[in-house]
Order: structure tokens, then sequence, then C-alpha cells
């Protein structure tokens, strides 16, 4: 279903649906409009079959600069912001991390508050050397949200989360390469080209397979070694009763690429 968006520009390319944050004058910070199109854009994509892949983005020089705290302030935010983190960031902060297909961060430029918190959510960071993250919360006495506390820590270790959490310094794309926030670090004449690589290859992988695995490795990190081993094995199970793995096995045998349908 085509819709009408007014904060982000979706695009779909063979089966790579591409979710841009378009307000570039604010390098895309997030009202409540962005933060709802953003909640429907995902749901539509996760319910559209011929998508396989997302990529989240930002138009212009920002990714995203988080809350917009002109409509923060206008709203009364202050008082209302556990509420307003309850109805809009925590439910896309899982809606995006729990997503049963994969997902590709396009770091464009500045990430920053709650819009570095959705670029930690995906499963991919592929950063322009324009690239930039801060934990900028702390700069107006907030906290890190929308998973950051979480997901930072697991990426970069607890030194450098406490660092970039409790100081809110601009992190600049070569360190966040290095720190391993950023799964590659391209030319910014690149960016574009390496996504859709890396986003092609995985909407040629088995779908099924993609999804279970993100699950395991999500549950790796939450649970023991003992409990990971008994949730790997029980999606091994389903992994083996599809198509696609029977698909893969013969594509392999008569040495042929596989074609995966997801079944
Ligand atoms: O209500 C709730 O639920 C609260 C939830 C909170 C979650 C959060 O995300 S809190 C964190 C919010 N974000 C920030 O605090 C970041 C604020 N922005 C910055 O620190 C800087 O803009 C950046 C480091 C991100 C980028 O700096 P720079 O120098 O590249 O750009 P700039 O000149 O500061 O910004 C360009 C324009 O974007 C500017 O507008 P103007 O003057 O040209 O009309 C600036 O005001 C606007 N802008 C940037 N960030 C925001 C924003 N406008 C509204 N909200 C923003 N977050």
């Amino acid at each position: 279903m085509r819709m009408e968006y007014q904060a982000l520009k979706v695009t779909m390319t063979d089966a790579v649906v591409t979710i841009a944050i378009n307000r570039p004058d604010k390098l895309n910070a997030l009202n409540e409009k962005a933060l709802e199109e953003l909640m429907l854009a995902l749901k539509n994509a996760e319910q559209d079959p011929g998508c396989r892949v997302v990529v989240l983005t930002g138009v212009g020089r920002g990714f995203s600069a988080g809350q917009d705290l002109k409509e923060h302030q206008d709203h009364g935010g202050a008082d209302q912001i556990g509420a307003h983190v309850a109805r809009y960031y925590n439910p896309l902060a899982k809606k995006l991390y729990h997503f049963p297909k994969p997902t590709i961060a396009m770091v464009n430029g500045v990430a920053a508050g709650a819009g570095m918190s959705l670029a930690l959510a995906a499963d991919f960071r592929i950063g322009s050397k324009t690239a930039r993250f801060s934990q900028a919360f702390v700069k107006i006495g907030l906290v890190p949200d929308s998973g950051s506390s979480y997901l930072l820590p697991r990426l970069i270790g607890v030194a450098r989360a406490l660092e970039m959490a409790m100081l809110g310094e601009v992190l600049d794309a070569e360190t966040a390469y290095q720190w391993g926030l950023l799964h590659r670090l391209v030319e910014p004449a690149d960016l574009q080209a390496v996504t859709d690589a890396l986003a092609r290859r995985l909407a040629a992988g088995p779908p099924l397979a993609l999804a279970m695995i993100k699950r395991s490795i999500h549950r790796g990190v939450e649970h023991n070694f003992d409990e990971s081993l008994e949730f790997e094995r029980g999606l091994q199970a389903a992994a083996a009763r599809t198509e696609d793995h029977h698909e893969g096995v013969a594509a392999f045998l008569n040495k042929r690429a596989p074609e995966y349908r997801g079944r």
C-alpha cells in the first residue's frame, strides 16, 4: 500500500524499504509526526511480504538529532516526558530492535540523543565519514533513553559507554568505527552504494533463518550459556523444517546460487 508521509520519505527498491527521516532543517529531530510515522512505516514494512530489508537514514546532513527540543518545550515536555517516552520512544525502540527482518542504519550525519539510540537498535550501522554520534541527553540534564543504556555498553563496553553518556561529547566517524559502533566506514559518495550492496545481500538471504538468527543473538546477550544452547536448539529445529534450508543444501550440492523464498 502506498502511503503519504509528512515527516518521512519512504521508498522501496526491489525488496529493500528505505525509511528516511525528512526534516533536514532540524537535522531530522524527532517531532510527534516523525515518531508516529516511523512506527507506521516500520509496521507497514514488517507486514509487506515483498519487503526483506529495512534501511533507516536521514535526509540532508543529519541522521537524527533526537527529540525535537522546540516541540518538547512547546508541549510542556519536562512534565510529560515519562508518558512521552512510554507512548512513542519505547514502542519504536522495541519495534526496531525486535524487527523480524534485517535492518541497516545508513548513518549519513549526526546521530544524537534518541536519534543515536535508533541507530544502535538497527542490526547494521554503515557510516559515512560525515557521521557523528552523541549521547546528547546529559547536555540537557537527561539520561540515555530509547535503548541506549542497554545497547551502548554491549556495543562499545562499559567504560566507553559511561564516557559517552556522562560527557555527551560528539564522537567522530573514525573513532566510532574503531570502537565498533560502525560496521563499515565509507566515503560520503560511497555510502548509498555500500548500503545497497549490503541490503541486497541480506535480501537474498533466507528470511526465516535471518529472523531466527537475530532472536538467538539477542537472546545470547540476555541469557546464560546453557539457556542459550537450549534456545538455539529450538530455533535450529524450526529452521531445519523450512523450505529455505532444503533449498540452501540443494544449491550447495548442485554448485548453484540458492533462491530463498521465506518459506
Ligand atoms: O520528550 C521526550 O520524550 C524527551 C526525549 C528525549 C530523547 C532525546 O533525544 S534528548 C536529546 C535531544 N537532542 C539533543 O539534545 C541534540 C541537540 N542538538 C545538538 O546538540 C546539535 O544540533 C548537534 C550536535 C546534533 C549538531 O550540531 P551542529 O552544529 O551540526 O548543528 P546545529 O547548528 O546545532 O543544528 C542545525 C539546526 O538543527 C539548528 O536549527 P537552526 O538554528 O538552523 O534553525 C538547530 O536548532 C536544529 N536542531 C538540532 N538539533 C535539534 C534541533 N532542533 C530541535 N531539536 C533538536 N534536537
